[in-house]
C-alpha cells in the first residue's frame, strides 16, 4: 500500500512541475506582449490632449477641455489632437451647435487620434459635438 502511494505521487508532482513551466511562459509572453503596445501609443506624439474626465461637465478636476486650449501653430504644420479619455469625444471646427465645417474628427474612440493641416492664418475655433463646455482655439501663423 506504502508502494503505490508513492507512484502515485510522484506523477501529480511532475504535472504540477508542467503547469508552473506553461504559466510562467504565458505571463512572459503577455508582458513582451503589452510592452511593444505601449511603444506604440508613444508614437503618435500629439500637440493637444482630451484629458481623462473631459466628459464631466466642465470637464471635472481639469481647468481646460483641451490641453492646451489654445495652440499656436505654422501653416502647414499638422495638429495632433488625442483622446486620453475612456469616452466618445470629436474635435469639430466652428462653436457649440454651429460648425463652421473646416474639419471634423468624428467621434473620436477612446485613446485615437486626429490630425489636421490649417491652410488658413488666423484664429480657428473648434469644439466637442458631444459636450457643450468642451471648447478649444487653433491660432495658424504665417
Ligand atoms: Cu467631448
Amino acid at each position: 500500500m506504502i508502494m503505490n502511494k508513492k507512484i502515485a505521487i510522484i506523477p501529480i508532482v511532475i504535472i504540477i512541475a508542467i503547469i508552473g513551466a506553461v504559466s510562467q511562459m504565458n505571463i512572459d509572453e503577455t508582458t513582451e506582449t503589452e510592452t511593444v503596445e505601449i511603444e506604440t501609443v508613444e508614437e503618435v506624439e500629439a500637440m493637444i490632449t482630451i484629458p481623462v474626465k473631459a466628459a464631466r461637465p466642465a470637464c471635472g478636476p481639469h481647468p481646460e477641455c483641451y490641453i492646451p486650449s489654445y495652440y499656436v501653430t505654422k501653416l502647414d504644420e499638422p495638429v495632433i489632437w488625442k483622446n486620453e479619455d475612456s469616452a466618445f469625444h470629436s474635435v469639430t471646427s466652428g462653436s457649440y451647435g454651429e460648425p463652421d465645417g473646416m474639419f471634423d474628427s468624428g467621434h473620436m474612440d477612446p485613446y485615437g487620434t486626429f490630425s489636421y493641416k490649417f491652410e488658413e492664418t488666423g484664429m480657428h475655433p473648434y469644439y466637442c459635438t458631444l459636450h457643450p463646455w468642451m471648447a478649444g482655439n487653433i491660432k495658424v501663423e504665417r
